[in-house]
């Protein structure tokens, strides 16, 4: 097999070439060319220095990640490093695109490094779960300092070849477009400086101050994960431990990382976020894309907003068409008020909200809309209000214009069925904030055309969401898989449990809230007859009393004027009277009944889902569930949880205990030890 690594001779300077296409990643072969190129540069007396650089779109991305969990292959990463660490001819790390993880470690145990303006430099490891395991623990701090390592390490941003420049990453900042000829320059004129400059031979001062101020300014963001305390971990260890055992102590942490269950899941999303861009029967390569340059969106509400900022933030055009001028005038006014509220923050570009808002056309006629090449509506979620609407965007719409809907539960085909282009149809369900939140179902109409699917996916990497496919059926993928966490969550209120004991189970698993905290969220009203003769549930009982959750201080739990929730002594009186009258007896309810009755049931909605082929993959419901309802990205999702943090075994044990009926597909798993497709 050739070699992903090539050398070239520039007279006394040797250029080591990475060409491993997607994204250079430090697989086998390239940690071993990586190895030969030094070792020749090295041994040969005509070699004063070195240049290391890849070909196509960036740097080293990092370690390759499949290899992960395999028996090792190859040259070490660590060895390769220490390698170059110990040469005595200086080496240069010439850096575009993104020098990400193990890149990034290559790049801080070279001697010297180069960038093009558009590089990155990141240590990212923390996303999957992991640190910096070939020393760049080490050798960062010693660099940057404990503060900015840390902020690096422990949440993993990038930061761009300027800021590198400035802190000291990066030695020199060099053309766009001639980065190897540049590289080349600088490493004749560093060749004959002594000493070689290496990073483990400097040391750092402690900063306990900075240590404590980030975990305080963090802490909530980096509940129940791992990686983050044993990043700092180490980075502390850089300035109180001599190199060398600093190496050993994050050789320590490294691998009790990476033979956790929370890397393991991690790694798993990085992979289930890319797969769901995938559809079995779309080949994004001979399928031609719609134009998409104006949108259309219909509804100026919250969602309706929200969803034409993700569009005027990416540049498109939009159209927003309201009933009633007041109604249109609060909705584009709440848009600007956002945008400059993250302009305030520093988080987008000042003039990014005149900018992003001077691409909107407010209108009243739906006419308007006849241009457009994509019509989203965001209106009442009834299905004769969507029926109507869709029937006059079918005589209005320009022909091959897309027609989606942003409904979280209708039957899109049955929306579909009242145009004369059925094939145009699709679901775009956005989740609320709608500019926040970065998950799309993707609903797919037995009718949608495949060209349509492909252009909706495309456009949803344009405006930053990562989409899943869904197929039609009561709430898609994610408020399918709800609907029997609400139903079980209920009836043990019924049985003896409070909201706070099954709000606490959920929220100790890593959920940001329970279910009763979501429903006062929300709105207990949500849904409700407004009959006050009629209370046919708790949450009618509680809705009856005007506890209408958070907007009201009252619902599941009491709240004060900052919105924190206490156990309500009257909320436990109204469950208690309804409970009454329904003759249920009482009875105490362990966490972990809650676990199996609430989550496991979860599992089993989603077997159903794959059996009947309503999702492409058991990965795309963990993505789901991760970027749409917060299920902690270190339980890998439901699917990935349930199979490999739980056992389907114990899932199938679970479910029959308490009499539910287990998915066919989930118990012939369960059985032969499979995983669930
Ligand atoms: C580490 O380094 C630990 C070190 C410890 C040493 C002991 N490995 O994201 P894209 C694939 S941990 C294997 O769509 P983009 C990806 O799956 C690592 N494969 O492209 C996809 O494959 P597909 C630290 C990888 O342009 C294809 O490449 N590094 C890896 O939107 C294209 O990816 C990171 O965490 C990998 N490391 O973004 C960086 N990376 O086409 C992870 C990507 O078959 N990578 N692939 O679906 C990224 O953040 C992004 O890929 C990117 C490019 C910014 C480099």
């Amino acid at each position: 097999m050739t070699s992903p690594v090539r050398f070239e001779r520039h007279d006394d300077v040797l250029v080591i070439i990475s060409d491993s296409p997607p994204v250079n990643a430090l697989g086998a072969g390239v940690r071993d060319g990586l190895n030969e190129g030094v070792s020749q540069g090295i041994a040969d007396p005509a070699i004063k220095a070195m240049v290391i650089r890849c070909d196509g779109k960036t740097f080293f991305a990092g370690a390759d990640i499949t290899e992960f969990g395999k028996p090792p292959k190859g040259a070490s990463l660590q060895d390769v490093i220490i390698m170059m660490d110990s040469s005595e001819k200086p080496i240069v790390a010439a850096i575009h695109g993104t020098a990400l993880g193990g890149g990034c470690e290559v790049a801080l145990a070279c001697h010297y490094r180069v960038a093009v303006p558009s590089a990155v430099m990141g240590l990212p490891e923390v996303k999957l779960g992991l640190l910096p395991g070939a020393g760049g623990t080490q050798r960062l701090p010693r660099i940057v300092g404990v503060k900015a390592a840390i902020e690096m390490v422990a949440i993993g941003d990038p930061i761009p070849a300027k800021k590198a420049n400035e802190v000291g990453l990066v030695d020199r900042v060099v053309g766009e477009d001639s980065l190897e000829a540049d590289a080349i320059a600088f490493a004749r004129e560093i060749a004959d400086k002594k000493p070689i400059p290496r990073v483990r031979d400097k040391t750092v001062a402690p900063d306990p101050d900075a240590v404590e101020a980030f975990k305080q300014k963090h802490g909530k963001r980096m509940r129940g994960f791992d990686a983050p305390a044993a990043n700092i971990a180490c980075v502390v260890a850089a300035s109180e431990l001599p190199f060398d055992e600093g190496l050993k102590f994050e050789r320590t942490e490294f691998m009790k990382l990476m033979s956790g269950t929370q890397s393991a899941a991690q790694r798993h999303l990085f992979f289930a976020e890319r797969q769901a861009a995938k559809i079995d029967d779309v080949d994004p390569k001979t399928t031609q894309l719609r134009p998409i340059n104006k949108v259309g969106v219909i509804g100026a509400g919250t969602m309706g907003g929200g969803i034409s900022m993700n569009f005027l933030s990416a540049g498109v055009p939009v159209t927003i068409v309201e009933m009633q001028q007041d109604a249109l005038d609060r909705g584009t006014g709440v848009m600007r008020k956002n945008y400059e509220a993250s302009a305030a923050k520093g988080r987008i570009k000042p003039d990014a909200p005149e900018k992003a808002m001077g691409l909107v056309t407010p209108t009243l006629n739906l006419e308007d809309l006849a241009d457009c090449d994509l019509i989203i509506e965001a209106v009442y979620e009834n299905m004769d209000v969507k029926k109507e609407l869709f029937t006059k965007l079918d005589a209005i719409a320009k022909p091959g214009a897309i027609l989606a809907t942003n409904t979280s539960y209708l039957n899109v085909d049955e929306i579909a069925a009242v145009t004369k282009r059925p094939e145009d149809v699709v679901g775009m369900h956005f989740f609320s904030p709608a500019n926040v939140m970065r998950l799309l179902e993707v609903v797919r109409g037995e009718k949608t055309a495949k060209d349509v699917l492909a252009t909706v996916m495309a456009l949803a990497k344009k405006i930053k969401k990562v989409a899943v496919v869904a197929g039609v059926c009561h709430g898609f993928i994610g408020n399918r898989m709800l609907s029997p966490r609400q139903i079980e969550a209920n009836k043990l209120l019924m049985e003896g449990a409070t909201p706070a004991q099954i709000d606490k189970v959920h929220v100790e698993f890593g959920m940001p809230m329970g279910p009763f905290q979501m429903a006062d969220l929300a709105g207990v009203d949500i849904g409700w007859h407004r009959d006050p003769n009629r209370i046919e549930s708790i949450r009618d009982a509680l809705a009856a009393e005007g506890r209408w959750g958070q907007k009201k201080s009252a619902g599941y739990y009491d709240y004060d004027e900052k919105r924190n929730a206490t156990p309500s002594p009257r909320a436990l009186e109204i469950i208690e009277e309804f409970r009454a009258k329904s003759n249920l007896p009482k009875r105490e309810i362990t966490d972990q009944e809650i676990v199996e009755r609430t989550l496991y049931t979860m599992v089993n909605e989603g077997a159903l889902i794959l059996e009947e082929g309503k999702a492409q993959r058991a990965s795309d419901i963990d993505v789901v569930w991760i970027m749409g309802y917060g299920w902690p990205v270190y339980r890998g999702g439901p699917m990935f949880w349930a199979q490999n943090e739980v056992g389907l075994k114990k899932v199938v044990e679970g479910l029959e205990k308490h009499g539910f009926t287990v998915a066919e597909s989930l118990k012939t798993a369960a059985e032969s030890g499979t995983a669930l497709k």
